[in-house]
């Protein structure tokens, strides 16, 4: 009997970077397992959504203001229940949570990390079936280990992030992370309930031909944005347009599908809201990670997303992301 040993599962393939990098003490890896642990707990939840009676508004609002899903409570705890009770994290923020979390206690303490969570992106299509998402973003702490974490932990620009990832929910469930070695996909395996390494080493195509954006709001987008909009509808021997336009409204598939495929997502900033719709710390951050370790580029229109000193948890910006090729071709237009 042959076994098929080519198949690696997240846990092996956190402890096989482990054992490349001698140095790494294990903490990170074990906070990527639990937060793996967490998604597939939310994941039988998120499949079970059209079953059971958990559809519908929880009928609280979060601290956005926006109607609560049961779904969001659900995978909300069941990240910071399992990061709680993991000896890898001191702390969370989440969209979900007013304010960051510190879990104070005597092994939490010690950790060297704190996490940032949207836990369920999308929500608001968890009643139609479409596909939505974990984001999740790791720092190191810049507080003391062996003390209780602090909020400056959190309000650190995302280039000082360790590692970031996001879980789809999708035709298939998959935990994409990034950390400074590269961007790895792992598949999940219903059969033997393990994410399996599907797509090793993840690069975002320089060039694409699909743009992301909700032409619903043309109008109330600045003048260079309509631009570059417009520039995506036209035949044009130089980029290969007209493009194609995909919006599905779950910010996690159009990015995915666009880091795949090449593309590009942009939800920019309208007269409505100057700062657009998106979270800085726990949506553009971990993707503006994931993608440039993968090629490609992330800005709010002006700077590099990674490079914005952030000076609260919740804050949004202007969010422009994907293939190299096509963000020039958007920053050439922007600055014109
Ligand atoms: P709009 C989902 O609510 C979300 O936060 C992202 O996942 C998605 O990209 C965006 O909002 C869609 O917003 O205003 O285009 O419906």
């Amino acid at each position: 009997m042959v076994i098929n040993r080519k198949i690696q599962t997240l846990d092996e393939f956190t402890i096989q970077q482990l054992r490349n990098f001698p140095k790494a003490t294990g903490e990170l890896s074990n906070l990527l397992r639990d937060i793996g642990l967490a998604a597939k707990r939310v994941n039988v939840e998120v499949n079970k959504a059209g079953l059971v009676d958990i559809l519908g508004d929880y009928g609280s609002t979060n601290v956005q203001g926006e109607e609560v899903k049961k779904l969001d409570v659900f995978a909300n705890d069941q990240f910071m229940g399992v990061l709680r009770h993991g000896i890898s994290c001191a702390g969370i923020g989440s969209e979900e949570l007013e304010d960051v979390v510190i879990f104070d206690d005597e092994i939490s303490n010690q950790s060297k990390y704190v996490c940032l969570f949207d836990p369920l992106d999308g929500s608001s299509n968890i009643d139609v079936n479409v596909s939505i998402g974990t984001i999740f973003s790791i720092y190191r702490r810049v507080s003391e280990v062996g003390k209780p974490a602090t909020k400056e932990d959190f309000l650190q620009p995302g280039n000082k992030q360790v590692a970031a990832g996001y879980v789809i929910y999708g035709s298939s469930t998959m935990l994409v992370y990034a950390t400074k070695r590269g961007v790895n996909g792992f598949t999940l395996d219903p059969s033997i309930g393990e994410f399996t390494l599907s797509n090793p080493d993840m690069k975002c195509p320089d060039l694409g031909k699909i743009y992301s954006v909700n032409h619903g709001n043309f109008f109330q987008y600045d003048k260079r944005v309509q631009d570059y909009i417009d520039v995506c509808q036209r035949k044009n021997k130089t980029n290969g347009g007209p493009y194609t336009q995909r919006y599905i409204g779950s910010m996690v598939s159009d990015v995915h599908r666009n880091l795949v495929k090449g593309g590009i997502f942009m939800y920019p900033g309208t007269t409505d809201k100057p700062n657009g719709k998106l979270r800085l710390m726990y949506e553009c951050n971990p993707f503006a990670f994931i993608v440039e370790k993968a090629g490609g580029v992330a800005t709010d229109g002006k700077q590099r997303i990674l490079d914005i000193q952030p000076n609260a948890i919740h804050q949004r910006t202007p969010f422009f992301i994907g293939s190299k090729g096509m963000m020039d071709e958007l920053e050439s237009i922007l600055k014109s």
